[in-house]
């Protein structure tokens, strides 16, 4: 197999956890996608992904597989076992709502703030953002603030519960893991008041497959 992305960047970094939770990551090869330079815009990253994204795996059949969701249940079906995405309904049910609260309220709220009221990646790939680049955008500073209130909502989540979609590590805690990475990123500190988010930030950032995943 073959992961397409690049090293120490937000949602490569959601496959890499998952990849390390699964004792996966000695069994791919890794293809760098360089993004500053809008690599992944062009007509050849374009064929194995239409959205322009990574991470993609590649499977040795050929097979390209994009969005972090799609890789995750494929990697962590693979071995019959999974750990990442839940077992029981109820727990696949959690797992699914609470992750793709963690994209739209968190991750991709970044991204857009990031990508369009920021210079982002730099000028090889603004174009493809915003054109008429002249500064902050009122579309993606608004993102800041959606961002900002996924925080708080995420952290009034995990006064209740351990992890983000109930008491084991999923699929979601390591969405919400890049969307925090992407945070620092773009300049978006946690706010010291969301005390259950830091120290779950601390916890996770121990874990194994955390740490080898951020290798
Ligand atoms: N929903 C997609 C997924 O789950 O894979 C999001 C993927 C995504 O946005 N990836 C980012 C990307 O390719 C990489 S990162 O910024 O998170 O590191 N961005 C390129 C771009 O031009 O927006």
């Amino acid at each position: 197999m073959k992961i397409h992305d690049i090293p120490g960047f937000p949602n490569p970094l959601r496959v890499r956890v998952v990849l390390a939770a699964k004792g996966l990551l000695d069994k791919v090869d890794f293809v760098p996608v360089d993004l500053p330079g809008a690599e992944h815009k062009r007509p050849p990253f374009l064929a194995i992904n239409p959205t322009g994204t990574v991470p993609v795996l590649e499977l040795d059949d050929g097979t390209y597989i994009s969005e972090c969701t799609a890789i995750t249940e494929y990697l962590d079906n693979l071995d019959g076992n999974p750990i990442l995405t839940g077992k029981t309904a109820l727990e696949k049910a959690m797992v699914h709502m609470m992750q793709k609260r963690a994209e739209s309220e968190l991750i991709d709220a970044i991204g857009i703030y990031f990508h369009h009221a920021t210079p982002g990646l730099g000028e090889a790939l603004q174009p493809y953002k915003h054109p008429e680049w002249e500064g902050r955008t009122y579309w993606g500073e608004m993102h800041r603030e959606k961002a900002l209130a996924g925080m708080h909502y995420f952290d009034s989540v995990l006064r209740k519960q351990p992890y983000i979609a109930g008491d084991f590590f999923s699929m979601a805690d390591a969405t919400v893991l890049g969307g925090l990475l992407f945070a620092f990123y773009a300049q978006i500190p946690v706010p010291s008041a969301l005390t259950a988010l830091l120290e779950w930030k601390e916890r996770v950032d121990q874990l194994p497959a955390v740490i080898q995943a951020s290798a």
